[in-house]
């Protein structure tokens, strides 16, 4: 059964305000199409991973073969990161708020909202290069946040992300150009989905 683009839950206009309308169409069209073609590329006769989900083939990427293991972090990882991604963004004013459960655990984990939201947008600012910011679950149940490079998948530690940030330049450079930072604060403050992080919190959780 061979990877395929998830359609999004949204039209492209409708995050027009947030990054634009051409790079929504690019990022999702081009750049997440091309990390599932080269994934289903990767796992050709490979038949038992093949059946795999990518989540689930990211947790044991120990047991892909030493010669399609990097093809597979980066275009497996490429294809989960942004499935999610895609999930836990919302349109301006629409994606409601964290669950009073997950603020009570930001708080006791961070210190403060405040003190989780200045991590975060550190952890997205200072990536070097390309990469993500994250807020996961760990294997303990703990909230942690932290940023990857490249397409690497916080699935291969064994944690569960429930936030993730595409820092990649080509997710923000139209809009923002240079700015990252504002790019992470216009996302921080106007189109997380938290409805949606909520239920992964809770699914995470159990
Ligand atoms: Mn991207």
């Amino acid at each position: 059964m061979a990877h395929t683009l998830p359609e999004l839950p949204y039209s492209y206009q409708a995050l027009d305000n947030f990054v634009g309308v051409q790079t929504m169409e690019i990022h999702h069209s081009k750049h997440h199409q091309g990390y599932v073609n080269n994934l289903n590329a990767a796992l050709e006769g490979l038949d038992d991973l093949a059946e795999l989900s990518v989540e689930d083939l990211l947790r044991q990427i120990g047991s892909v073969p030493a010669d399609k293991r990097q093809a597979v972090i980066n275009n497996g990882g490429g294809h989960a990161n942004h499935s999610l991604f895609w999930e836990i963004l919302a349109p301006s004013g629409t994606g409601g708020e964290p669950s009073d459960k997950l603020l009570n655990d930001i708080v006791s984990t961070f210190g403060s909202a405040d003190a989780a939201r200045e991590l975060f947008s550190t952890a997205a600012g200072t990536r070097f290069g390309s990469g993500w910011a994250w807020l996961v679950v760990d294997g303990s149940g703990g909230l942690q946040i932290y940023s990857t490079a490249n397409q690497n998948s916080p699935l291969m530690e064994g944690d569960t992300p429930i936030i993730g940030l595409d820092v990649w330049e080509h997710a923000y450079y139209l809009k923002y150009q240079n700015l990252r930072p504002s790019y992470v604060s216009d996302f921080i403050d106007g189109f997380i989905n938290w409805k949606t992080v909520n239920e992964l919190y809770a699914s995470a959780k159990s």
